[in-house]
């Protein structure tokens, strides 16, 4: 008797709370559904979280999930802010740079979405453009306009990468819906997926034995429609199930 593999899945956190807008934890159902229809239990991780409790819920993670969400402070890649610079939580930033340790640590397979594949990155030593518009500047819109779930602009995928196998594809059309993006890469990481313009559009650990891989467009809001968006989900459950059952060599 095999059970679903349990997913920690990272939320949002208000960062302009008020008298009349109590602080939250929230995240896009999308997120939700993707992991569950993938046949994994999702498990939201917010930001509220102590040390006592995380560790209480890493215990029984078997796989992790980066969401989107607001930008990484600056700070934590030594640089100051750029005036677009929006929505930063250091509690979230904390949380999310601890996950990717415990998961690097423990083998835990790990898929990061958008801001997550910047966290993914700054919790490895690399840096981000804090504002892809204008630094470096690119004529490609990553902040896309048309809603969430449509295709904007073409990403090529390194052939030989695991991302290319787990999408099953070279070339993809993916929505894009993020301010910030790599600048230098990370320890150990890979760029695997580049835009038009050059961005990097996915990552993953150079270690070919790990499942640690982050892109940056949202593939939760693609999985109606796109036979990759669905791979990348049950991949990251299926490495998970494996873990969990002990059978991952
Ligand atoms: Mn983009």
């Amino acid at each position: 008797m095999t059970r679903p593999p349990i997913i920690g899945v990272t939320t949002s956190i208000t960062t302009r709370a008020a008298a009349s807008r109590p602080e939250r934890a929230y995240l896009n159902s999308a997120y939700i559904l993707a992991v569950q229809k993938a046949g994994g239990v999702p498990l939201l991780l917010p930001p509220q979280l102590d040390d006592a409790a995380l560790g209480a819920l890493l215990a029984r993670l078997d796989g992790v999930v980066l969401t989107g969400g607001g930008d990484v402070d600056p700070a934590r890649f030594g640089e100051p802010a750029h005036p677009t610079v929006s929505e930063v939580s250091p509690a979230r930033d904390a949380l999310e740079v601890a996950l990717v340790e415990v998961a690097l640590d423990r083998d835990l397979p790990l898929l990061a979405i958008c801001r997550g594949l910047q966290v993914l990155n700054v919790a490895l030593g690399g840096s981000l453009f804090q504002d892809v518009a204008t630094e470096p500047g690119t004529q490609v819109a990553h902040s896309q306009r048309a809603p969430r779930s449509l295709p904007t602009h073409g990403v090529k995928i390194d052939s030989g990468s695991r991302l290319a196998g787990v999408l099953g594809a070279d070339t993809l059309g993916v929505n894009s819906l993020h301010h910030q993006a790599i600048k230098a890469l990370g320890r150990g990481l890979r760029p695997v997926a580049v835009a038009e313009d050059g961005i990097i559009e996915g990552a993953e650990v150079e270690d070919q034995r790990r499942f640690v891989l982050g892109v940056q467009w949202h593939p939760e809001e693609l999985v109606a429609d796109s036979e990759p968006a669905r791979r990348l989900f049950r991949a990251l459950v299926d490495a998970s199930a494996r873990r969990s059952t002990g059978a991952l060599g």
